[in-house]
């Protein structure tokens, strides 16, 4: 296997680069393209993606670490065609992009010279960046390269600086606007010495932001030049693009967190403690505080007491072991999913005799072919029959409309060594048993291998979390938002079935299907898991 050295790519104009983050370690897999560190200079922060798949063998940088274009981020070794392609993607670091132009930065002087428009400089490659602080309000004077704003792409986020001094009239854009390339910013009334100082202020040196490209397939972006002069938004808080996107996931004001990371800068585990804090009750964010009764014995939103704070060592002895990335991450969407959506489940059973005797018949035919046909492929194919029938169940809440989704997209939970992963069997409604095993079978493999993509876990319209293999009876299974139904299969038993004359053994599957009350009601989910009932009981019926 080759080992291949991942390095800096083209990052524009900037010298040396704090390290800010290390997004994986040894021993990851990682996919080409997956971040695997931030790096931060005075006016932007960006995701440092790796040229390549592979497994990390060796990191080259720590926190704090300065970098530079061409510094070794760590070592992989390579797997599949990136094993092949290897000596090239060693020697050929990421394709520099050209610098982008200044022309856009350069601000429009209208009649009278007083008025200035502020446009949006060239930001490279990106599309509609999300504008998501505002650093400056009408009335404000503001210098020549002061930030105005910070937009955000998913790799980087980068402070918009003004090209021109003066008084700002009037701001054009506000937090959640999407901006592009010379979109109008700002007007503002230009001073005398501002009005002197604008033609250096549209010199590329000195305002024109320089492109870093930051790899071959990731998207360019723009960022402005460092200069000692600019003067940074005072008390904002520090952090990455991707933390700031989790925090705005979750709803979290980054600017109530206290970064525990280098020079206080916010991590994902801080977002993740103080939800964990704000739902235990233990910490209050401002807009609840606002809300409190004036009694002032508020407590959390939800009306919870404080989670229970004990010295378990005061009763025994203790280990304590850091929760795994995997996990942290599971556990922040549980407990969003778990209150936000207004879930019930139905308990059912499935009479699978006939299905199953016809499963175990099939694979003694295909003993051969190394492909064992499962129950979950049988489920998964039922699963997308009764989905079609009730579409609703395949459907997602956004804002105050239904998405129905025309495509059947199913997850399956699998337990592995890491935690719970989700991979998706993507158009299901295409597939036969045969394949879906197969692929469920290659899919579940490779996540207990830690080596699912991202594309192979996400665009799930519905999920099936089967304990079959395992054991017992029901379970409430939590709804893998934006999904809105989810259904729980534990391990079929034989059992006493009447038969209107008399009892006889039947394999019974006990299903719960977990649906949200916002969108599905009670008689559309035992409707549901009715058919599914009949489905499985004679499968001639997903013909009909
Ligand atoms: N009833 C009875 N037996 C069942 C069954 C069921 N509903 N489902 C599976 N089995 C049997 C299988 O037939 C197999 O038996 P044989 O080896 O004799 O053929 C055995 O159980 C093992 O099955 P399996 O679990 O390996 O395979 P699967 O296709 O059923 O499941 C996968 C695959 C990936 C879903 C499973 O390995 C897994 O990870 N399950 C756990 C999912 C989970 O954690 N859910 C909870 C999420 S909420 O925290």
């Amino acid at each position: 296997m080759a080992l291949i050295e991942v390095k800096v790519p083209d990052i524009g104009d900037f010298d040396e680069v704090a390290v800010i983050e290390l997004l994986v370690k040894p021993g990851d897999t990682v996919a080409a393209e997956q971040s695997l560190i931030t790096v931060e200079s005075d006016k932007a922060s960006m995701e440092i993606p790796s040229s390549t798949a592979g497994v990390v063998k060796e990191l080259r940088v720590a926190l704090g670490d300065k970098v530079k274009e061409g510094s070794v981020v760590l070592v992989v070794e390579a797997v599949g065609e990136a094993a092949a392609a290897a000596p090239a993607a060693a020697a050929a670091p990421a394709p520099v992009q050209a610098p982008a132009p200044a022309a856009a930065a350069a601000p429009v002087v209208t009649a009278g010279g007083g008025r200035v428009e502020v446009m949006v400089p060239d930001i490279g490659d990106f599309k509609d960046v999300a504008v998501i602080e505002v650093f400056v309000k009408p009335g404000d004077t503001i210098k020549v390269e002061q930030s105005l704003i910070t937009v955000e792409s998913d790799k980087a986020s980068m402070e918009i600086p003004s090209s021109h001094a003066g008084v700002l009239k009037e701001l054009k854009v506000k937090v959640g606007d999407t901006v592009n390339i010379g979109d109008l910013l700002a007007v503002l009334e230009g001073t005398a010495g501002a009005a002197a100082s604008a033609p250096a202020a549209s010199a590329p040196e000195s305002v024109a932001p320089a492109a870093a490209a930051i790899a071959p397939v990731a998207p360019s972006i723009a960022a402005p030049a460092h200069n000692p002069t600019a003067s940074p938004a005072v008390g904002l808080p520090h952090a990455s693009p991707s933390v700031r996107k989790f925090a705005r996931e979750l709803g979290v004001p980054l600017a109530e967190i206290k970064g525990s990371g280098l020079k206080g800068r916010i991590t994902a585990e801080d977002i993740q403690k103080f939800t964990q804090s704000v739902m235990s009750g233990s910490t209050q964010t401002q807009a609840q505080a606002a809300k409190a009764p004036a009694s002032g014995v508020g407590g959390s939103e939800l009306g919870l007491i404080p989670w229970p704070k004990v010295d378990f060592a005061k009763f025994g002895p203790i280990e304590r072991k850091e929760m795994g990335r995997i996990k942290k991450i599971s556990g922040a969407n549980l407990l969003r999913n778990a209150v936000m959506i207004p879930a019930v489940t139905n308990h059912d059973d499935a009479d699978i005799t006939d299905l199953e005797a016809f499963r175990v018949s099939t694979n003694k035919e295909n003993e051969k072919s190394g492909v064992k046909v499962t129950m979950l492929a049988f489920l998964i194919k039922a699963s997308v029959a009764a989905l079609k029938k009730f579409p609703e169940f395949n459907s997602s809440i956004d804002g105050d409309s239904l998405v129905y989704k025309q495509y059947w997209h199913i997850g399956f939970a699998a337990d592995t060594p890491n935690g719970l992963m989700v991979p998706v069997i993507k158009d299901a409604d295409k597939k036969g048993v045969l394949q879906i095993s197969q692929e469920m079978g290659e899919l579940a493999k490779k996540a207990r291998d830690g080596k699912l993509s991202p594309a192979e876990m996400s665009g799930a319209t519905f999920t099936i979390s089967s304990l079959g293999g395992i054991g017992g009876r029901y379970f409430t299974p939590i709804i893998n938002a934006p999904e809105v139904a989810i259904l729980g299969v534990c391990k079929s038993n034989m059992e006493p079935v009447w038969d209107g004359k008399q009892f006889v053994p039947r394999l019974m599957l006990p299903l719960s299907l977990t649906w949200d009350h916002r969108v599905i009601d009670g008689a559309a989910a035992a409707r549901f898991n009715a058919y599914l009932g009949q489905i499985l009981g004679d499968f001639r019926r997903v013909l009909l």
